[in-house]
């Protein structure tokens, strides 16, 4: 009798740690810079709800929204060493590692959002993701970041000429500090997280983004006049660990690339809302938006093509996107 208890003792404790062993969760965290409720941060956490109804729970994302773990240079040296498993950061600050990612930053080069979309959904957008996995990256999604254009606080902007002498903060990439060059101002790149003190204290004059992170960074408030240049369409990258993804069963790797994919059309269309509402906002806050002689920006970014597009690889990609319409 006693004997059969500790059996059953035994197999209780065996079918409980089966159980746990099955039902075990693995939570894997994902940085952004923004607000709870951003459209990426909220990207990420739709993705985060796939994985955990398509793997029945083994799987879970927890998202650190407001740079809780970090700026984007750090978080970027947290995925790709494996501190951190997910991250949804800017394409810039990526284009000293990953060259293909210097051209979906180029100025001008996109004509619209639509023709973004179509060419990061295409081939150039896989030739992209793979160049990403030579800096230990798995690329789960491109997201919306809109335009971006420079804001400042001491003066409307109208044509390129009123752009001489200004500073301002870019993120952190080359092609962007040669972009400001170009149109005669001066360029600091600095952490996001330092703009908004660094405008109100004059250490710059202003800075450059879309509406939404002028909105919710409230970078409006130290810096009035925006000015809609739309110097670049500059996508969001969603990126994973490549060795953690490695780790994945090919069955999970597959749900993982899926729910990255459905999670791009979703974030498309809370991107889409928070534009107009962040518009909105910054206009009723007394953001003074107008829009400038846009051919004469257009005219000056020359320079940088000629020293950043010169490798044959990036010159075919350049030419492709221009022939996508
Ligand atoms: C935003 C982007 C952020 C961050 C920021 C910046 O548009 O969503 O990931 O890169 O710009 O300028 O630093």
């Amino acid at each position: 009798m006693l004997h059969f208890g500790k059996v059953a003792a035994a197999f209780t404790v065996a079918a409980t740690l089966f159980a746990s062993t099955a039902l075990a969760q693995t939570v894997l965290k994902s940085s952004d810079t923004h607000p709870d409720g951003y459209p990426t941060v909220e990207g990420v956490k739709y993705f985060g709800e796939l994985i955990k109804e398509r793997t029945e729970g083994r799987y879970e994302v927890e998202v650190y929204h407001s740079a809780q773990l970090g700026e984007e240079k750090d978080t970027i040296e947290q995925v790709r060493s494996g501190v951190l498993e997910l991250n949804r950061v800017s394409m810039a600050p990526f284009n000293g590692t990953v060259k293909e990612s210097i051209v979906p930053a180029l100025p001008y080069l996109f004509r619209s959002e639509e023709h973004m979309h179509k060419v990061m959904d295409g081939p150039i957008g896989d030739q992209i993701k793979t160049a990403f996995e030579g800096a230990g990256l798995v690329v789960l999604a491109f997201y919306d970041a809109g335009s971006r254009s420079f804001y400042n606080r001491t003066k409307p902007i109208n044509s390129v000429e009123d752009m001489k002498g200004l500073k301002f903060r870019v993120i952190q990439s080359d092609i962007f500090v040669d972009m400001v060059a170009a149109l005669g101002a001066n360029a600091t790149p600095m952490p996001y997280g330092e703009v908004y003190s660094s405008i109100e204290t004059g250490v710059i004059d202003g800075a450059e983004n879309n509406f939404p992170s002028y909105d919710t960074a409230k970078h409006y408030e130290v810096a009035k006049h925006f000015s809609l240049d739309e110097h670049t369409i500059l996508p969001e990258v969603f990126v994973m660990n490549k060795a953690a993804f490695d780790q994945l069963t090919p069955e999970d790797q597959e749900i993982f690339r899926q729910a990255g994919k459905d999670s791009v059309a979703k974030q498309r269309e809370l991107w889409a809302a928070k534009v107009s509402e962040s518009r909105k906002i910054v206009e009723e806050a007394g953001a003074q938006i107008t829009t400038p002689e846009k051919q004469g920006f257009i005219d000056a970014m020359a320079p940088v093509y000629a020293k950043h597009v010169t490798d044959p690889v990036l010159v075919k990609m350049v030419e492709d996107i221009k022939a996508v319409q």
